[in-house]
């Protein structure tokens, strides 16, 4: 056997939903308003995951214009049933007040790298749906239902109806089969049938620091569901000072060797600031005689750092080169974008060859058409790095490198112009939408700029030089706590990222030309 350090995906890969397939494993993570939608990773040996084909990547399946952050794609759900794999996911259109527009949508494949059909509408009764494939052949959804009723409890319980793929759509009675417990809170539903059981295995208590995992079962699969006679099995609630913490919404999976496996959420907060967002790890799983599951060894229900595996053979993934050079003909699978296509927010490595050129798009504050193209931040001990070509007429020009959570949460090491600096560069932060910004410092007319990040704990300082080797500090040591989970106003469900990015305010047609991107961490 072999020991896996948690978590197994660093950053932010929130809400976890693992299927094995023969000897690949495969896994999806929530977007939000990050697009392509739903982030997917195959592994064989449970240890090196490659991100694969995102399955919403075309503008014309998925429109997150206009989304508010933390809102769009929460919660895929991996299934697979007789050559066929199922996906779906929650579109979140509103989080306001008691109201949440979450639509369900179901697409599927014969092969996990796709083509995806194209997504059938479910219902928009709660988020966090997921599809059980009963012995029988009938395929069940149940979803999380929220109640808006103000006298009510908002989280309404755990939902199922049959879906019928002949009619590409539900049917028959809605059936709530759960209210959940005093944890409160009840979503992530998952179905399992294991020895003549059926399993519910949800996350409760909030996605913050109650997080925990709820199991209840029963002998139908309308309930009703007993509660597992320690619940929860896995919380860090209570534990403040435990290296891992909110860990909650648990999926499961049996290994080839019929050993269990529960792959859940969790974050690393620095002082209690999760700035990497929440992480994937994972716990073994016993089954004891009385026909429950929990997790071996985890005192208090605490999540174990590692966890152990047979040995199987390494699946070699090759990790991305510190220097993105945009070379290639396709943007590596590490960047995304906000709520559009590389294309449609006017990215291109065509333009000029060797470089990706971004054209100024809306503001940093904006839901809409917005020149930035990032990466999740996956250490809190790294240098990010980049050179960039752009001729600024106004201060409405802007062009540079950017550490992002959300469009009211930002630190951007920028390059525009100035009536009496001219060409400049400066930093703009953006804390829960108050902003501050540093005086700008003249650079020359011509040639690149190279900005840098370094990244060390909390600590954030940008530097810049006009030749590539000697570098200035820009600015004061900023605070990386500003982009995580925790600090930001509403719903931190994403995590920081790190990017490049070009903004036009006048409509002059800007662009920026960006020769590389270095992304080095000092831990791995
Ligand atoms: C997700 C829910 C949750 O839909 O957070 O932590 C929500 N659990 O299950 C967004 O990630």
């Amino acid at each position: 056997m072999k020991k896996i350090k948690n978590p197994i995906l660093r950053g932010f890969y929130p809400d976890p939903s693992i299927l094995r397939v023969g000897s690949d494993y495969y896994l999806a993570t929530s977007t939000f308003e990050w697009f392509p939608g739903v982030t997917l990773l195959h592994s064989r040996d449970l240890e090196n995951w490659e991100t694969i084909e995102p399955p919403l990547s075309d503008d014309s399946v998925l429109d997150l214009r206009g989304i508010d952050t933390s809102c769009g794609i929460w919660a895929p759900n991996l299934s697979y049933s007789n050559g066929i794999y199922y996906l779906l996911y929650t579109i979140v259109y509103t989080d306001r007040s008691r109201f949440k527009d979450t639509h369900n949508f179901l697409i599927t494949a014969s092969d996990i790298h796709g083509p995806w059909s194209k997504p059938v509408y479910l219902n928009c009764s709660g988020f966090d749906p997921s599809l059980f494939h009963d012995d029988d052949g009938k395929m069940w959804l149940v979803n999380m239902t929220i109640d808006q009723r103000a006298y009510r409890k908002r989280f309404g319980g755990v939902v199922l109806q049959e879906y019928s793929h002949e009619k590409r759509g539900l049917t028959g009675p809605v059936y709530k089969v759960f209210e959940g417990t005093q944890l409160g809170k009840t979503e992530g539903p998952n179905l399992y049938k294991h020895n003549g059981f059926y399993y519910l295995l949800c996350a409760e208590g909030g996605t913050e620091f109650g997080h925990c995992c709820t199991v209840a079962r029963s002998k139908t699969i309308f309930g009703p569901y007993e509660v597992h006679p320690q619940n929860p099995i896995l919380s860090s609630k209570g534990a403040e000072n435990y290296p891992i913490q909110r860990a909650g919404h648990g999926s499961l999976v049996e290994t080839e060797d019929h050993r269990w496996l529960m792959f859940h959420l969790c974050s690393r907060p620095l002082d209690g600031y999760s700035i990497l967002g929440r992480e994937t790890a994972v716990q073994n799983i016993e089954w004891t005689n009385d026909g429950w599951f929990y997790i071996p060894g985890a005192e208090n229900k605490l999540p174990l750092t590692e966890f152990k595996v047979p040995d199987l053979p390494v699946f070699s993934v090759q990790d991305p080169p510190v220097r993105e050079d945009f070379d290639g003909p396709k943007l590596p699978r590490a960047f995304l974008t906000l709520r559009e296509s590389a294309q449609s927010c006017g990215i291109s490595l065509t333009e000029r060859k060797g470089y990706v050129r971004i054209r100024g798009g809306n503001s940093l504050c904006s839901k809409y058409r917005q020149g930035l193209l990032a990466r999740r931040l996956q250490s809190l001990h790294c240098t990010i790095g980049t050179s960039v070509e752009f001729t600024p007429r106004s201060f409405h020009h802007m062009a540079g490198l950017v550490c992002y959570y959300n469009y009211d949460n930002y630190h951007y090491a920028k390059i525009s112009y100035d009536e009496t600096a001219g060409k400049s560069v400066s930093i703009t932060s953006v804390d829960n939408r108050t902003i501050t910004e540093t005086e700008p410092v003249p650079v020359p007319e011509d040639g690149p700029v190279y900005l840098r990040a370094a990244i060390d704990g909390a600590a954030l300082q940008f530097s810049y030089s006009v030749d590539g080797e000697q570098y200035q500090k820009l600015g004061p040591v900023l605070n990386m706590r500003v982009l995580s989970d925790e600090h930001v106003d509403g719903n931190g469900f994403t995590g920081a990222m790190v990017g490049i990015c070009c903004q036009d305010l006048r409509g002059d047609g800007v662009f920026s030309d960006f020769d590389w991107f270095d992304y080095q961490q000092a831990d791995s």
